[in-house]
């Protein structure tokens, strides 16, 4: 029960495919309390008949981060019915479908903007309205990807949005380290989700990958989740301002594991 008596907001949970659910298993079955936010009303209800499904106590409130009315009011109503809380999970990204392909210099302006909006400064909004109702020793985490620190195919502005958003860790530690916050993200590998299943090729990266890491496995929701609680909890005590990679090793490789190389030419036979 490392989150006994712990309570926290986890923003961009969609569905049981996400990773946010992932991470909210981890919570409520460490004890936590969670406060689930929700972008629109079609997500509302996806997500209710998954918050009845914790253990623990449990609350609905709806943010869309386009918004920073709806992000105001959303800290508002968590600070009102639930005073302090001791972490914040922000799991959220968007860019348009059709600027994840082709050249990334291509990029429309107003395409830029919004990445960088939802993707990156959504993070340092819900950082400084969380702020006044952070406890001591509470902690914050966001989700990114390797798509920040080298090229990734298609990934395009994502990749820059998420460098910014790394960066964006690292500022936000030292702001809300004055008053015994803790600032971290998750790397995570690729994943299954609502936000991948939109990218063409995914099944392929996601072979490519299992093909490719040193663990020759991809990664699940779940172990992302026991990495959440990890950085959340006590555990995590001494740790800000960190990028942590749970992608079963993929980003410490530079060349492909000559063991699979047969499997690999098939994937990329495919393309
Ligand atoms: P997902 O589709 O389950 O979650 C994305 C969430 O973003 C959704 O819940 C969606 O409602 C939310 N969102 C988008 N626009 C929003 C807005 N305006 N207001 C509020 N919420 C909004 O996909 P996911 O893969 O679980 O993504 C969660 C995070 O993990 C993202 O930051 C993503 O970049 C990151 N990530 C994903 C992978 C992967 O392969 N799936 C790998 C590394 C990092
Ligand atoms: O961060 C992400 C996904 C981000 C994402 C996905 C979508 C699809 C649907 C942002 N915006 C949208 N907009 C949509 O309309 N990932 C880390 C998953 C991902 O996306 C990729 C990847 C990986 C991995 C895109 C290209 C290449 C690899």
């Amino acid at each position: 029960m490392l989150m006994k008596d712990k309570k926290g907001l986890i923003m961009g949970l969609a569905n049981d495919h996400s990773i946010a659910w992932g991470i909210a298993k981890a919570l409520d079955g460490a004890g936590a309390k969670l406060a689930i936010s929700y972008q629109n009303e079609t997500l509302e209800k996806r997500v209710k008949p998954l918050a009845e499904q914790l253990e623990h106590e449990n609350m609905l409130i709806k943010c869309d981060v386009s918004d920073s009315a709806s992000v105001e009011a959303c800290f508002k109503e968590l600070g009102e019915k639930w005073g302090k809380i001791d972490f914040v999970v922000h799991a959220i990204a968007f860019s348009d479908k059709d600027q994840l392909k082709g050249r990334t210099i291509d990029t429309t302006l107003d395409n830029f903007l919004n990445t960088m909006h939802i993707s990156c400064y959504s993070f340092l909004e819900a950082c400084r309205c969380a702020a006044p109702i952070l406890s001591e020793g509470a902690s914050v985490l966001t989700l990114t990807y390797l798509g920040s620190e080298k090229y990734v195919p298609n990934y395009n502005i994502m990749g820059v949005a998420k460098a910014a958003l790394e960066a964006s860790v690292r500022y936000a530690a030292s702001d809300l380290g004055k008053q015994g916050v803790r600032v971290n993200a998750i790397s995570a590998g690729p994943i299954k989700t609502l936000a991948a299943s939109g990218i063409g090729d995914f099944k392929k990266i996601l072979r490519y990958n299992e093909l490719n890491t040193p663990l020759r496995k991809n990664v699940t929701q779940e172990e992302v989740g026991y990495m959440a609680l990890a950085l959340l909890s006590p555990l995590g005590a001494a740790v800000t301002g960190e990028i942590v990679h749970v992608d079963a090793g993929f980003h410490a490789t530079a060349m492909f594991n000559l063991d699979k190389a047969k499997e690999l030419a098939e994937v990329l036979e495919q393309f």
